[in-house]
């Protein structure tokens, strides 16, 4: 069993959604990733979803992207959407159709091309019920803020140097 699904509706999405799988591989969480559309192969899609008894799917799509909504409609499971720029819309057109789902069945979207919070958000659930995951989250958000700190150090050194 694999604890995380990634579909995509395309292979055009990989570059941004293997941003997503990096980050799953980071931390040691099992995914698999396939290209899989809601409405050039719905049955396969179906059958992705109805198959997968791990803890989370990301979905990565572009353009109507009604991909999140369709693959939320058939499991209970958390459905984490990252709508992507793939059309001359720059994105909105997916972000508006991913994020505006009517109440019932929800979608958590992330940002426009997305995928590594998208990979984050499944990490943070999966998390919930397993405490050496949440130390390495923990840990992740420490590194980042010392970056920051670093980069602070840097700005007030050359403010000083004038
Ligand atoms: C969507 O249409 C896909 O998710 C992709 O972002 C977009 C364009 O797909 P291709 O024409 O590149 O296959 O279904």
């Amino acid at each position: 069993m694999t604890d995380v699904l990634i579909l995509m509706g395309s292979d055009s999405d990989w570059t941004v959604m293997k941003k997503a799988a990096d980050a799953l591989k980071e931390f040691g969480v099992t995914f698999e990733a396939h290209v899989s559309s809601a409405h050039r192969t719905p049955e396969k899609t179906l059958a992705l979803v109805k198959g997968f008894t791990g803890a989370c799917i990301i979905v990565g799509a572009g353009a109507a992207a009604h991909l999140g909504g369709v693959v939320a409609a058939h499991t209970v499971r958390p459905v984490v959407a990252v709508p992507l720029n793939s059309t001359p819309l720059a994105g909105l057109d997916a972000l508006l159709a991913t994020v505006q789902m009517p109440a019932g069945i929800p979608v958590a979207t992330m940002a426009v091309d997305g995928s590594k919070n998208a990979a984050l958000f499944a990490l943070s659930i999966i998390a919930t019920g397993d405490q050496s995951l949440r130390d390495r989250l923990e840990e992740y958000r420490a590194k980042m803020a010392a970056e920051v700190e670093a980069k602070d150090s840097k700005l007030q050194k050359l403010l000083r140097e004038g």
